[in-house]
């Protein structure tokens, strides 16, 4: 089902009052007008029913090495993020390429059928052989004509503490990985942490690499390594192109402290990313009541003018045992966890799985506008609000001018 569209009749674009018409010619948009009223679609044109229609879906923050994997070779029973990382580690023992192929790639079909068209997935490099990297990149140029994806280096088990662990990082950068990731807070001391910081801020920005650090994420408020990434990334002006993922200890630090740290997030301009149905699950594990959200100040710094977006994190794997790949659903978790249910927030909603994490992806061409790629969903609701209360599948998906999703509308599946 790839058929070629000129028009997108009747669509609705968030802030705009009439429906438009999306012209689309050479795989991009070419001209965007209003339409007196509703009109029939013609040939080659896709009916977008008065529904709104917004840029892929973005998905930051997804393990897909680890993807589809709960439960093997054992489960996680005490909802932990270490115990996590140590199943893992066990499956990590009998990674092949072909079992990191098929695993990825059956849940970027899952994402695509969502209307996901961006992901940047971690990649444990923690691995002397690097299968799962290797078989990633492999998977990125297999998905191209449907998802752009970025592979972010990531030192599961550390850069300092695990054996040869910046060896591996700088091998992974040499093969070809997009992004440089890193976990302070899993160092063996907090020396090592902010040492790692350094070092992988200074590997990315000589090698012309993104930087997407997994971050604080645990509920110690003595936890503070984002002021470390926030300060290199200011450092080497090289904000847009940083991501702090998770910060979960900013939901445990005090007021007094995030007066200091918001004003060096503002000057460094670096992206957030927040993985809501993980951090409930994840977080607050060694509370006893009241236990805490383990979610980052996610309002406060969509307040500070900074750039947030939500991701999955995980789908059915050693940390998370759920996830269906439908963005809304993490959005509408998000959106309870961090408070954001009032009407405000609720119509600027579509930003965190949209713009915001085209942000953090640094994409250049992303957005509904004349001369972009014709890319662009079709969702099952006139209005965000609309949107949150069916959280059905998109209507359609649109990349390069092609129909790439089409389903029926009220449909689940
Ligand atoms: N690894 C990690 O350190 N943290 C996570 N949330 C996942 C993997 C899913
Ligand atoms: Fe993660």
């Amino acid at each position: 089902m790839t058929q070629t569209i000129r028009t997108i009749v009747n669509a609705r674009l968030q802030g705009v009052e009439q429906l438009q018409s999306i012209a689309i010619s050479d795989g991009r948009f070419t001209r965007i007008s209003t339409q007196a009223g509703r009109v029939e679609p013609g040939a080659d044109e896709l009916d977008g029913s008065c529904n709104l229609v917004v840029p892929p879906f973005v998905e930051p923050h997804i393990h897909l090495d680890a993807a589809m994997t709960a439960g093997e070779p054992r489960w996680n029973q005490s909802g932990t993020l270490f115990e996590g990382i140590e199943c893992w580690s066990e499956r990590k023992a009998s990674l092949t390429r072909d079992d990191v192929i098929s695993r990825a790639e059956q849940t970027l079909k899952l994402f695509a059928d969502n209307g996901i068209q961006y992901v940047r997935t971690h990649v444990d490099v923690t691995d002397p052989k690097l299968t799962g990297l290797k078989a990633m990149l492999e998977v990125r140029e297999r998905v191209a004509g449907t998802v752009d994806l970025q592979i972010v280096a990531f030192p599961q088990e550390g850069l300092w503490s695990f054996p040869q662990g910046r060896e591996l990082m700088e091998e992974a950068v040499r093969l070809g990985a997009d992004v440089v990731g890193g976990i302070p807070h899993f160092e063996f001391t907090r020396d090592y942490g902010v040492e790692s910081v350094r070092w992988l801020v200074e590997l990315a920005h000589k090698h012309d690499r993104l930087v997407d650090v997994h971050c604080d994420e645990i509920d110690d408020p003595e936890s503070r390594f984002l002021e470390v990434l926030a300060a290199e990334a200011l450092r080497l002006d090289y904000g847009s192109r940083v991501t702090a993922s998770h910060t979960c200890a900013m939901g445990s630090y005090n007021d007094h402290y995030c007066s200091r740290l918001f004003r060096l997030l503002k000057k460094s301009g670096l992206r957030f990313l927040s993985m809501p149905t993980e951090s409930l699950h994840l977080q607050g594990r060694f509370d006893g009541y009241p236990k805490r959200r383990g979610l980052t100040r996610v309002p406060e710094l969509l307040d500070a003018g900074l750039k947030v977006a939500f991701g999955q994190d995980s789908i059915r794997d050693p940390w998370y045992p759920l996830g269906n790949g439908n963005l809304l659903r993490t959005l509408d978790v998000g959106l309870h966890a961090c408070h954001m249910l009032g009407m405000g927030w609720i119509e600027k909603s579509l930003e965190l799985i949209t713009d915001n994490g085209a942000a953090a992806l640094d994409l250049e061409e992303y957005g509904i506008k004349e001369g972009l790629p014709a890319r662009c969903v079709v969702l099952q609701g006139q209005s965000p609000y609309e949107v949150l209360l069916g959280q059905l599948p998109v209507l359609a998906s649109i990349r390069d001018g092609r129909v790439s999703v089409n389903r029926p509308a009220d449909s689940n599946n």
